[in-house]
């Protein structure tokens, strides 16, 4: 088998680059471990860029955003209970960003995969890649006991943080870049109404916590919590007072109760790969990196990667240019880094840490107090939030 580009993994990255390169007339083939109800049914981002909802635009995969996605123009902060919101609109010259869960998106994207005729291989074990230093890359796998080879000519890791991709960059090139964070988010969906129309990041002394959404009547709750928590040891009780108690009183009264029916520990981590290109292979998306979710970033940048790419495959094909190829890595880091520095400070001024002092959280507390009174601050907040360009002003 011959195609131009293969793409290992089917996930929001590899997804987002086979509709981008068809829609360039470049051929492509998704490699993807698992099956699609896997892929479609992990409950992860919630909060979309307007930049992700323009490029479901472009690939005429919006349909339903446009009906269901509820669009936010503010977010609220909440600091020991009090409210108060930042209008991210007013903030930006009238930007916004929408929420929309991953999973609606991959549904969105596999369903306009399939009506197009993109090739994808569920399914696959042992992928492996070969050739990436030379001119003749390959990828190879099982798939009921037989092996299968795709020969082409570049090979992309859309594959995640555990995927093989990364690990096939030698070890005296790749550079990593991590910080290990010594608290998980204990994550609930319930169906029942959101308390807020937008939603709350709480900074509480017990620890983070925050109020999101999925629908008008489903919503999406997180807390704080260790890393040697197990999710049995939360009932829907106890999760409810500890959510209602860091919230604050009024935001409290407005949560409704109800039975859970997706409670899981995610721990939070920010981490960089570099370079995010060798040879004939490409990292994109969380294969390169990984953000801790408080920006509500990764989803996002693993669509300004593969737009990038796309774009450099596009002139490799069209333009007989290799600039775009040979500037991938740089441009991608770039913005990569910049989004890592806001999650990374996000995270920083909302969660409890297990080595604060009374400084610390004077500070932190200092550093939201001027958030709450600087329209400065936050337009530095909005503008990270709902989206930096592509490139730098
Ligand atoms: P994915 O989604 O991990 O997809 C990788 C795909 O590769 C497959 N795979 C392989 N295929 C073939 N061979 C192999 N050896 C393979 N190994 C793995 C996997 O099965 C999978 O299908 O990476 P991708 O595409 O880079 O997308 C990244 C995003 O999924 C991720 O960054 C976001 O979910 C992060 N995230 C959020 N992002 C946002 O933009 N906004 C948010 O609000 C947001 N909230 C979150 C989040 C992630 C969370 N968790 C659980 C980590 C909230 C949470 C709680
Ligand atoms: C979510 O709704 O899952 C969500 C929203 C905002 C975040 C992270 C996750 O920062």
């Amino acid at each position: 088998m011959r195609t131009r580009v293969a793409i290992v993994g089917a996930g929001p990255a590899g997804m987002f680059l086979a509709h981008l390169l068809h829609l360039e007339g470049i051929d492509a083939t998704v490699i993807e471990r698992r099956d699609r109800a896997y892929v479609e049914g992990r409950v992860r981002a919630g909060v979309l860029e307007q930049g992700t909802v323009a490029l479901m635009h472009r690939l005429g995969v919006a349909d339903r955003l446009m009906r269901e996605g509820l669009v936010h123009g503010g977010t609220n902060v909440a600091l020991d209970g009090k409210l108060f919101r930042i209008d991210m609109a007013a903030l930006t010259g009238g930007s916004t960003v929408t929420v929309y869960g991953q999973q609606e998106v991959m549904r969105d994207l596999f369903d306009a995969a399939e009506a197009r005729g993109l090739s994808i291989v569920w399914d696959a074990s042992d992928v492996a890649l070969s050739g990436i230093d030379g001119d003749r890359p390959h990828v190879t796998w099982r798939r009921d006991g037989v092996t299968q080879q795709l020969d082409c000519d570049f090979v992309v890791g859309c594959d995640g943080y555990h995927g093989v991709s990364r690990a096939a960059i030698p070890r005296d090139v790749l550079r990593v870049f991590e910080r290990v964070y010594p608290f998980g988010w204990l994550g609930v969906l319930a169906d029942v109404p959101p308390a807020e129309h937008e939603l709350i990041y709480a900074n509480h002394e017990r620890g983070f916590a925050l109020a999101s959404m999925r629908s008008p009547t489903r919503s999406r709750y997180y807390i704080q919590c260790a890393l040697d928590e197990e999710v049995a040891d939360w009932s829907d009780d106890r999760f409810w007072d500890e959510l209602c108690l860091r919230l604050g009183p009024d935001a409290a009264a407005k949560v409704t109760r109800g039975p859970s029916f997706e409670k899981s520990i995610a721990p939070l981590r920010s981490f960089v790969a570099e370079p995010m290109r060798w040879g004939r292979l490409f990292l994109a998306g969380d294969a390169a990196h990984i953000v801790p979710p408080t920006g509500a970033k990764g989803m996002n940048l693993a669509v300004s990667d593969v737009t990038m790419l796309s774009q450099a495959l596009t002139e490799h094909y069209r333009e007989r240019s290799d600039a775009g190829i040979d500037h991938y890595s740089a441009r991608a880091l770039a913005r990569v880094w910049k989004a890592e520095r806001f999650s990374w400070w996000f995270t920083s001024v909302t969660h409890r840490f297990p080595t604060m002092d009374g400084f610390d959280r004077r500070i932190q507390m200092a550093e939201l107090d001027y958030l709450r009174g600087s329209l400065a601050a936050q337009r530095a907040l909005a503008e990270n939030y709902v989206g930096l360009p592509l490139e730098a002003a």
